[in-house]
């Protein structure tokens, strides 16, 4: 399978005197904490880590506009729907952005999008919950897009000079995303009824974990994790992510007057840190293996909508031969 092959796969041995010199040069660049370029010489396993993760990253972005994307017809007021439209169109740029970073590697978007498609490749496991009520949208704003960008902003300092200039923009925009979903958490908990005030604990209870588990598996169990520090590609652990993203929340929760759904949640002033409850992993590896609530419906919905854009993508290719054609013509 496409993601076996990339987890398994190593780099290749290097052979000749030209060849490790140049891994000498990159691990030396790597070493002083520069960039890489799509036309530097990388290792074959740097490439393949990329190209695993930017598109992950790209399919979670765009599988990330469906559950959000099935409130926009429903919105409570006109400026919600435009926020929220204005939303999900950013989520899709977004994933524009990360399949042309990952491109410059040498893997075509076609051959990403086929590996998405056949279940080969994987997206963010958060993306596989429904979104119930019009609470959860503000919930994915606040807890969901906060939670990307604790883990993407360094991403900003990836080694990889592409993805991590694509980070940069993204992150901008994310934090415009996080900001907008507190807001309407905040205006239902502080002008809502009591009925609006429960649908946001309630959204918030069921958003809670699943958002810690975005940040991965713990670094006990992630395989990538010691590789892709040491090459620069993510600057910070998975659990130290875990632990700044509650840090920063719990008292996000407080000022909006929610209840996180985690009785060992506490701050314990020795470490300098919150202690909070066991993660259920083995929901996480359920829903990351295809068996989550949602998994077949977003797939479904990305390869339908795939196959009702074939008329568009024939017809921009048509447009494009007939504007050279008349080019050369001319
Ligand atoms: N879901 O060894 P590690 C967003 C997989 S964007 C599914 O720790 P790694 C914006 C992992 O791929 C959200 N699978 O792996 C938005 C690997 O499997 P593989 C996406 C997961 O790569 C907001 C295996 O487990 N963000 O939300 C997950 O070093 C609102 C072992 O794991 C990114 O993709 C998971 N949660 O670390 C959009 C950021 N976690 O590939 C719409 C970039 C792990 O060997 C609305 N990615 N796995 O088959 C990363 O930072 C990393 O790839 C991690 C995983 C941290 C996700």
């Amino acid at each position: 399978m496409y993601t076996q092959l990339m987890q398994t796969e190593k780099a290749k041995p290097v052979t000749t005197v030209e060849e490790a010199e140049l891994k000498r040069r990159f691990d030396a660049r790597i070493d002083d904490g520069g960039f890489v370029e799509a036309k530097d010489w990388m290792p074959e396993h740097y490439r393949k880590t990329l190209v695993r993760q930017i598109s992950q990253h790209a399919h979670s972005e765009i599988v990330g506009m469906l559950p959000e994307g099935n409130w926009i017809t429903r919105a409570p007021t006109l400026k919600r729907k435009a926020i929220l439209l204005a939303k999900v169109q950013d989520e899709g740029g977004h994933g524009l952005y990360l399949y042309a970073a990952a491109e410059t590697l040498g893997t075509s978007r076609d051959q990403m999008i086929d590996a998405l498609h056949s279940g080969k490749a994987k997206y963010s496991s958060i993306f596989n919950y429904p979104t119930l009520s019009w609470a959860d949208v503000g919930v994915i704003g606040w807890l969901v897009d906060g939670a990307a960008i604790m883990n993407q902003v360094p991403l900003c300092r990836c080694s990889y000079a592409p993805y991590a200039r694509a980070m940069v923009r993204i992150c901008r925009e994310e934090s415009f995303h996080q900001r907008q979903g507190y807001d309407a958490l905040l205006t239902m908990m502080r002008d809502g009824t009591d009925a609006q005030r429960a649908m946001v604990q309630d959204a918030v209870n069921r958003w809670w974990w699943p958002s810690l588990m975005m940040f991965g598996p713990p670094d006990a169990e992630s395989v990538h994790s010691a590789q892709s520090m040491r090459w620069g590609i993510k600057r910070i652990s998975n659990d130290d992510l875990r632990q700044k993203f509650v840090d920063a929340t719990a008292p996000q929760a407080q000022l909006l007057g929610v209840t996180l759904p985690d009785p060992l949640l506490q701050w314990n002033e020795a470490r300098g840190h919150h202690d909070f409850g066991p993660i259920d992993w083995d929901e996480f590896w359920r829903v990351v293996g295809g068996e989550g609530p949602c998994n077949r419906e977003r797939l479904a919905a990305r390869v339908q909508a795939w196959d009702d854009g074939a008329w568009v993508r024939e017809a921009a290719l048509a447009h494009a031969r007939k504007q050279r054609t008349s080019k050369e013509a001319a």
